[in-house]
């Protein structure tokens, strides 16, 4: 039994030597950790921001100002975790010898340590990839593609942060850059881990500082990269570079991007019926408008994003009638909330809720026009919600019920 010990271990030993790289180092592993374990932060809590403004737990209170908020977080949000991709198949690249450790168990404690980075690498794995493929506004699995995201990252930062504990003497370590020892032989760094035995490198392996810093200008850039030809749809200034992002500023029509046509929503007979009208409904009364009559009310033009939480934004020009305006004509105070309804009643989309401070805001508008003229049916004709520093997701278009609420 111990032969077959040893053999293992030798058979062990001999590949992980053949994936010995002087570019493996725990103090490369750190430096992407530190990249990684930021980009990951920034979109967890830009994540949450999102997640909260479309399901906000009782006690929530968020503000519609400045407009131009969500935009930015949710295009962070798109772009950090676009950046992590490369981020994290470069750390596991760093690390995977590591997975040839033998015996592959040594205690329970190391048991739970290597289960909790299955489930960390593999969540991350899981999380990156259906978000990506989420941006292409694509949602190939049967499962509600935001609740598993969100339980998801929630497995992700707990396995995260118990990894950093148990790893934090090496990340102390690694911290900083040490100087590196001239003509001594191999830096520590550059010995292979392969579990409880450390492979040292032979004598004479190349300059690792400088390549380690090669290494990671490659990694900066490949990130860097991934994001910027994608971020300009969401960023204009990196527009003219937009080559990979599923969505293009500038196009579709009134020169803004469609989610969802009329036709996909189901919707295209009753947006374009002559009968159309707009219920208010406060306190058991019930006030019907036609589009005319909409028309004819006080006009109020605003700037506004649409953000879709799939990383596209576009600022616009927006008129129509004002929320406050509409609460007012039904005798409801102006701090009311307001449940937005849809001709497409179905799904996700067919409601939205309208909290006081967004419904009370000048610049929340039941729009009539984007861009100087009449709203085409793909962007919610005869009208729609436009609020500001709200998700795309919850700016209902084809509105024909609002229930004034309280
Ligand atoms: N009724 C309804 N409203 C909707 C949608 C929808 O599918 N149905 N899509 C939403 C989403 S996800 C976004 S991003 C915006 C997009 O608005 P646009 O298509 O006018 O650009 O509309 C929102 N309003
Ligand atoms: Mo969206």
């Amino acid at each position: 039994m111990d032969r077959l010990t040893q053999k293992i271990q030798a058979g062990v030993d001999a590949a992980g030597a053949r994936f010995a790289s002087p570019l493996r180092s725990k103090r490369l592993t750190v430096v992407l950790g530190r990249w990684l374990g930021l980009a990951f932060t920034v979109c967890f809590a830009t994540g949450l921001y999102s997640h909260f403004l479309q399901q906000p737990l009782p006690w929530m209170l968020f503000l519609p100002r400045p407009v131009w908020l969500y935009q930015l977080t949710q295009g962070v949000h798109v772009a950090t975790g676009t950046a992590a991709i490369p981020l994290l198949l470069f750390k596991l690249w760093s690390v995977y010898a590591q997975l040839l450790g033998w015996p592959p168990i040594r205690s329970v404690l190391h048991a739970l340590e290597r289960a909790t980075i299955a489930m960390l690498v593999a969540a991350s794995l899981v999380e990156l990839t259906t978000g990506l493929i989420n941006t292409f506004d694509w949602y190939p699995w049967p499962f509600p593609f935001r609740t598993v995201h969100y339980w998801l990252a929630w497995v992700i930062v707990s396995s995260l942060a118990l990894h950093i504990a148990v790893k934090l003497p090496i990340i102390r370590e690694h911290w900083s850059r040490k100087p590196a020892a001239v003509g001594s032989g191999p830096e520590p760094q550059a010995q292979l881990e392969t579990g409880a035995e450390t492979v040292t490198l032979p004598a004479g392996a190349p300059e690792h500082a400088v390549s380690r810093r090669a290494l990671l200008a490659t990694v900066g850039i490949t990130s860097a990269v991934a994001v910027g030809t994608t971020a300009g749809q969401s960023f204009r200034w990196l527009s003219a570079v937009n080559l990979f992002a599923p969505r293009q500023q500038d196009t579709g029509p009134a020169g803004v991007p469609v989610n969802r046509t009329a036709a996909q929503a189901g919707v295209s007979g009753t947006a374009l019926a002559p009968g159309w009208t707009v219920t208010l409904t406060y306190q058991g009364r019930q006030r019907s408008l036609t589009l005319a009559q909409l028309r004819a009310m006080p006009q109020s033009t605003g700037r506004l994003p649409v953000a879709c939480v799939d990383g596209w934004s576009q600022d616009a020009v927006w008129r129509g009638v004002k929320i406050v305006d509409l609460m007012t004509l039904m005798g409801a105070p102006a701090n009311s909330d307001a449940l937005v309804h849809s001709l497409e009643q179905a799904g996700a989309y067919g409601r939205s809720l309208l909290p006081a401070a967004y419904s009370q805001d000048p610049l929340t508008l039941l729009a009539l026009e984007l861009n100087g003229a009449p709203l085409d049916l793909d962007h919610g004709y005869p009208a729609r919600i436009m609020a500001p520093g709200r998700p795309g997701v919850l700016q209902t278009k084809w509105v024909n019920r609002i229930q004034v609420l309280g």
